[in-house]
């Protein structure tokens, strides 16, 4: 064997074993999902949920995203926001791990989460209680002043708090809202459902994590 052979054999090796079978096809390509929609599950994926952006859901980014929200509302460990904060943040986690994580590593991967969501797409009526459970977590967290309604401060100031430009928040902001100035809990649930469903870029659903384009 020719020395340039032998690289070709041995960087061909290397590669097999160290890098994943599909690392470089799209994860989701097999699935029977519109781009527009895996698009925006990828989003929330990498943006709302592995806010370690290790690629994977795990426990790890939940207790991260706890310190976040904590340090946002100013919650002290120990005080009891910070208790009800962290024991609704874990049993969401103990929800979707239960549902999402068909091979039981720990872990949610892109492809169990993709999976998870267009089952939900194909019957919003009927989500997992993980799943009605952080809509509700939501809707609270941004009602910062707890009047049952969000504005356009308190969106923008937890989707920031997520890596967002704030000024893209307050567009979205005013799409979801419709140029109101509050958006209440009923009209949120059907935007909420609306981004898992929609196939269409400009309903107003799709701007409910504040960003503005997919
Ligand atoms: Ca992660
Ligand atoms: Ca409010």
């Amino acid at each position: 064997m020719d020395v340039l052979n032998y690289g070709k054999t041995f960087l061909h090796d290397v590669l097999t074993r160290v890098v994943p079978r599909n690392f470089f096809r799209n994860r989701l390509a097999s699935m029977p999902i519109s781009e527009f929609r895996k698009k925006k599950l990828l989003y929330i994926f990498n943006v709302f949920f592995d806010v370690n952006q290790s690629g994977t859901i795990d426990k790890k980014d939940f207790e991260l995203a706890i310190e976040k929200i904590c340090s946002l509302r100013g919650w002290a460990p120990g005080s009891d926001q910070y208790k009800k904060t962290y024991d609704s943040m874990i049993q969401i986690w103990d929800g979707l791990r239960q549902r999402a994580d068909a091979n039981q590593d720990g872990q949610v991967s892109v492809e169990e989460w993709a999976s998870m969501w267009d089952e939900y797409a194909k019957n919003p009526g009927n989500a997992l209680d993980w799943q009605n459970q952080y809509q509700r977590f939501m809707f609270d967290l941004e009602d910062a002043s707890g009047d049952g309604s969000i504005d356009v401060e308190e969106f923008t100031s937890v989707c920031s708090c997520y890596g967002l430009e704030p000024q893209e928040c307050r567009e979205a902001f005013a799409k979801i809202s419709g140029g109101q100035k509050e958006v209440n809990f009923q009209q949120f649930q059907s935007l909420w459902q609306q981004f898992f469903v929609s196939e269409n870029p400009s309903d107003p659903g799709n701007f409910i994590f504040g960003k503005t384009k997919f």
